[in-house]
This record gives C-alpha cells, sequence and structure tokens, in this order.
C-alpha cells in the first residue's frame, strides 16, 4: 500500500496504533480522534470482529475521511488475542516500525502516547503500566482493581517477571521485538495474551521498559471481561509457570523454553524494580 513514504518517519519508522474492538460505537469516533490529535503522524488500525452494533461500519466511515486510518474486518468474536495476532501481522506486512496495543474505550488515553513512544527510543517493548509510581487507576470498582492487581502478582511470581503490570494492554513494540515473540506459536485468546506477549519478550531478552499511566474506566459500552477469560488466564500461566519450573528443576534454559537467544529479562526503566 503506498501512503507517499510515510512508513519511513521517524528514526523507528511511522507507528501504528491497533485498537481492537466489538461492539464499540460510542466509542470509536472518539478514541481515532484522540488518536489523530495526540500522534498526528502515527496510522490507526481498527480490528473489528463484526460487532452487532456497526462499530465496523462506523470505522469504515472514518477510514473513507483520513488516509491514516485503516480497518480490519474480521469474520465474529474470537478474542482481544486474535484480533492482536491479526493486526500485528498486517502491521508487519504493511512495513509499520513501532506497533502500539490501545483500547477502543478510552482507559488508555491517546494523550500519553507520545510518552511511550519516547520511551521506545531505548527499550524494545515499552508497558503502559498502572502499578508502577506515577501510575494509577480512575473510576475502577475496587473489585476489579483487586483482580487486576492479583493478575499482575500472580503472573509475577508464577513466571518470575520483572514488571508490575503484566496485564495491561496498552504498549509500544518495535517490529523488530513482534517479529522475534515468536507470534505463530501464540495461543492465548483473551486478555492472558497481553501475559503471554509479556513473559516471550523477558524470555527473549528484550529490553522492557514501563512507563507510569494513568487507566480510565470506560463511560460507553460494556467490558467484555468475562469469566472465561479469567479462566483461560488462571489456567494458562499456571500451566506456563509449571512447565517454566519444571524445566528448571531438569536443568532447561532460563526461561524455561527454547528461544532465550539473548541475556535474558532486563527490567529497568523508569519504576521497574
Ligand atoms: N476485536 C475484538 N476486540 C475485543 C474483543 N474483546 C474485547 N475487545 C476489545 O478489547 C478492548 C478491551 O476490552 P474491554 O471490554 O474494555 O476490557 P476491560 O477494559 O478489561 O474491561 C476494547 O477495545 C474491546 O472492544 C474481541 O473478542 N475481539
Ligand atoms: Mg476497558
Amino acid at each position: 500500500m503506498s501512503d507517499g513514504g510515510q512508513r519511513t518517519y521517524g528514526p523507528l519508522g511511522t507507528a501504528l496504533v491497533i485498537i481492537p474492538t466489538y461492539n464499540e460505537a460510542e466509542n470509536i469516533g472518539l478514541i481515532v480522534g484522540r488518536v489523530r490529535a495526540a500522534v498526528p503522524e502515527a496510522h490507526i488500525l481498527v480490528a473489528d470482529d463484526n460487532s452487532p452494533d456497526g462499530t465496523g461500519k462506523l470505522a469504515d466511515e472514518l477510514a473513507a475521511g483520513d488516509d491514516h486510518v485503516h480497518v480490519l474486518h474480521r469474520k465474529g468474536k474470537e478474542g482481544l488475542g486474535a484480533a492482536y495476532l491479526a493486526g500485528f501481522l498486517w502491521a508487519l506486512e504493511q512495513g509499520y516500525g513501532v506497533i502500539v496495543e490501545m483500547d477502543a474505550d478510552g482507559s488508555h488515553q491517546p494523550e500519553e502516547l507520545p510518552r511511550l513512544l519516547t520511551a521506545l527510543a531505548g527499550a524494545d517493548l515499552v508497558l503502559g503500566s498502572r502499578w508502577v509510581p506515577g501510575g494509577r487507576v480512575v473510576n475502577w470498582p475496587k473489585s476489579r482493581e483487586f483482580l487486576s492487581r492479583g493478575g499482575s502478582t500472580y503472573s509475577r511470581l508464577m513466571l518470575n517477571l520483572p514488571m508490575r503490570d503484566v496485564t495491561g494492554g496498552y504498549r509500544a513494540f518495535r517490529r523488530e521485538t513482534l517479529e522475534g515473540l515468536g507470534l505463530d506459536e501464540v495461543a492465548s485468546a483473551g486478555y492472558c495474551f497481553q501475559v503471554d506477549l509479556a513473559r516471550r519478550a523477558v524470555q527473549k531478552g528484550f529490553r522492557v521498559v514501563e512507563v507510569p499511566i494513568t487507566f480510565v474506566e470506560r463511560e460507553f459500552g460494556d467490558s467484555k471481561m468475562s469469566k472465561d477469560i479469567l479462566v483461560e488466564a488462571l489456567w494458562r500461566v499456571t500451566q506456563w509457570g509449571i512447565k517454566a519450573q519444571a524445566s528448571k528443576l531438569l536443568g532447561g534454559d532460563k526461561g524455561g523454553e527454547k528461544g532465550s537467544d539473548k541475556d535474558g529479562g532486563k527490567g529497568g526503566g523508569p519504576g521497574t524494580p
């Protein structure tokens, strides 16, 4: 696809912000407008799972009026992970240098994206983090905060990860990082997709940096969090943890899987313990 050399913008190349959507009709116009205003040079890919509320059609209308906006229509609801994987492949094919994950509902504020992109100059993967000093959540029920903090702590301990926010979904990757994660082996469908990518990045020795963000609970539409998604996450994280421990005991590599080809996980960066 030609767009007048935009793909070579900046030292890392043009950024593509991938926004997965399922029934986000009230949010899609707002979020696309905010991204376009906050980071005008970036492109956007809306990855819609054939939302019954017409989000995909609204995204098409936005794309028709703006050559920085693209839409990936998927057949049906297959989970956040599957939508991101399809978006990542599209991004790599199109030659983007930086790939960003962002929710559609305004929880990840586009106005904070320049800080994530700046941090990527010294990192392979930047995590927008709620659980480092300076990070916070706004309007989240205590129960949801407890679940999220618990999920991160459990993942950190089970998988021996250095980062504080393991489950967050506001992230910036260099394309080389995505190329090195082994995406074709990722099976996680729901939110444990984020844990899966984080552990892979650490195993492969990529430099992971956490940048504090303010996560704002959605005003419009409904959360897609469900019991199935939680069960998948708990099950997979536990399995990965047990496998990693077993292979350590049996004298396997540090990360517990093949592919630890670089020199171990480097947390580091702002706020990382
Ligand atoms: N394409 C796609 N997007 C999804 C799916 N599930 C959730 N999303 C999107 O992923 C983002 C995060 O979901 P959300 O419901 O806000 O989760 P929460 O913030 O954890 O409550 C939103 O942009 C959703 O529309 C899915 O199955 N397919
Ligand atoms: Mg949300």
